[in-house]
C-alpha cells in the first residue's frame, strides 16, 4: 500500500477525521521512523499529528513500551498541570497504538517547534541541561517498579561489550577484518567504560529513573526564546545511573562535530559547551546526587561514548539491523567518530572533573 493511503488510514484509527492533505518523513532519530501527517479543519487552519512507527526489533515489547510513556507523563501532568506535554491518541477501543502486521503505529500531537542536531549558543545548551535535569528530578519519586525495561541492558556496558563480542565472533556481514583498530581500542579501554556499570553492580551508584537517550534533538525549544519547552522520546525512560542521562547528551550536544561526521581530526568535547550543560543540569540535581555520582559524572561523558561505538560497531559487523542507516558504511563511520570524541575525552578528563567539582562545591 501507498505510504499516503496507510498513513491516512493509521490517522483514521486514532480518528483524526479531517481533511487528509498529506505527509512529510521527519529525518530525525536513528531508530523509529516519523512522519509529519496534515489535515485541515473545517474552518480552514492547517493542523499537523506526527506518526511514528516504532522499530519492533529495537523495542520487543512495544505495548510494554507504550503502558511506560502512559505512566510517566501521566505522573508529570499530575505533578505539573496544565504544561505543554505529548500527548498520545486514542483509537476507538483507548489502545495508544495500532499493530498492523509487523508495523507498530503510535500518534502524537505535533509541537510547533524548534530542534537542534548541533548548536552554537551556549545558553541553548544551558537550557537544555536544566530541561533533562528537571526531568529527571520531576520523576525522583516515581516508583520505579512500575516500568518494564523497554530494552533489556540498554546501558549496562558490560553487556554492550559481550554484544560486541558476539558480533565478532559471529561475523554476519564479513566486516571483522576491516575494523581490527576500532576493535582493538574498544577493547583496550574496556575496563574504564564499564566502570558506571561495575560501581552500580557493588552498590555504590543508585538507580533513578532516567531519560536514557538526551540527544539534544530529544527536546523541543520554542521558535523565538530558544527556552526548552519539552522533553520527547520516552521510549526508553527506565531505571538508570544519573550518569547515563548526563554523559549522552554531553557526547551528543557538546561534539565539535556532529555524531556521524567523518573529521575525525575536528571530533571531541567543547568545554565550554560541556560546562554550559552542566551547570544547568546540576542547577537541578545537584543537591541530589551523591559524592559517587558526582565524583563519575565526567567519567559518564566518555562511558556513553565509548558504549555507544560498541554499539555502532557490532551493528556494522551485523549487517546494519539495529540503526537506520543513509549508507552503506554509515555505522563504521559513527563508530570512528565516537571513538575519537572518547579519546578526546579521556585527554579532557582532568578539566571536565574540575568543572563538575567546582560547580557543585559552590552549589551545595
Ligand atoms: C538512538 O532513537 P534515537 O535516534 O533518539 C538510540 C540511542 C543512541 C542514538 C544515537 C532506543 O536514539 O541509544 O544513543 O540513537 N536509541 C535507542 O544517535 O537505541
Ligand atoms: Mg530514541
Amino acid at each position: 500500500m501507498e505510504l499516503d493511503q496507510k498513513l491516512l488510514e493509521i490517522s483514521r484509527l486514532f480518528r483524526i477525521d479531517y481533511e487528509y492533505l498529506g505527509y512529510e518523513t521527519i529525518q530525525m532519530g536513528n531508530v523509529n521512523q516519523t512522519y509529519k501527517v496534515n489535515f485541515m479543519l473545517p474552518e480552514g487552519t492547517p493542523k499537523s499529528f506526527l506518526v511514528q512507527n516504532v522499530n519492533t526489533y529495537a523495542f520487543q515489547n512495544p505495548i510494554g513500551l507504550m503502558e511506560n510513556i502512559d505512566k510517566v507523563t501521566e505522573f508529570i501532568r499530575a505533578k505539573k498541570p496544565g504544561q505543554l506535554a505529548l500527548h498520545f491518541h486514542h483509537t476507538a477501543d483507548r489502545k495508544t497504538y495500532v499493530v498492523d502486521g509487523k508495523n507498530f503505529w503510535r500518534m502524537t500531537n505535533f509541537v510547533p517547534s524548534v530542534t537542534f542536531n548541533s548548536v552554537t549558543d551556549p545558553n541553548i545548551l544551558r537550557n537544555t541541561g536544566k530541561a533533562f535535569g528537571e526531568f529527571q528530578m520531576d520523576l525522583h519519586d516515581f516508583d520505579s517498579s512500575q516500568l518494564i525495561e523497554t530494552i533489556p541492558n540498554f546501558h549496562n556496558t558490560r553487556h554492550r561489550y559481550a554484544q560486541l563480542m558476539q558480533a565478532i565472533r559471529e561475523n554476519k556481514a564479513g566486516r571483522v577484518d576491516e575494523v581490527r583498530e576500532e576493535i582493538d581500542f574498544l577493547l583496550s579501554v574496556q575496563d574504564t567504560a564499564c566502570k558506571l556499570t561495575d560501581l552500580h553492580a557493588a552498590g555504590e551508584l543508585p538507580l533513578r529513573v532516567t531519560h536514557n537517550d538526551t540527544k539534544i534533538n530529544n527536546v523541543l525549544f520554542h521558535p523565538e526564546t530558544n527556552d526548552a519547552m519539552v522533553v520527547i522520546d520516552l521510549d526508553t525512560v527506565m531505571p538508570g545511573l544519573i550518569g547515563h542521562d548526563f554523559g549522552d547528551a554531553i557526547r551528543f550536544a557538546a561534539n565539535f562535530v556532529e555524531e556521524d561526521s567523518r573529521e575525525l581530526d575536528k571530533a571531541g568535547v567543547n568545554l565550554e559547551f560541556f560546562r554550559a550543560f552542566a551547570e544547568g543540569f546540576l542547577s537541578k540535581t545537584a543537591k541530589t546526587m551523591t559524592k559517587t555520582e558526582v565524583e563519575t559524572l565526567a567519567l559518564s561523558c566518555f562511558v556513553l561514548s565509548a558504549e555507544l561505538a560498541t554499539r555502532f560497531l557490532a551493528d556494522y559487523l551485523d549487517g546494519d539491523l539495529y540503526f537506520k542507516i543513509k549508507y552503506p558504511d554509515h555505522n563504521l563511520v559513527r563508530t570512528r567518530c565516537q571513538i575519537a570524541l572518547a579519546k578526546d575525552m579521556l585527554r579532557k578528563m582532568d578539566q571536565m572533573n574540575q568543572l563538575i567539582l567546582d560547580y557543585v562545591a559552590a552549589a551545595v
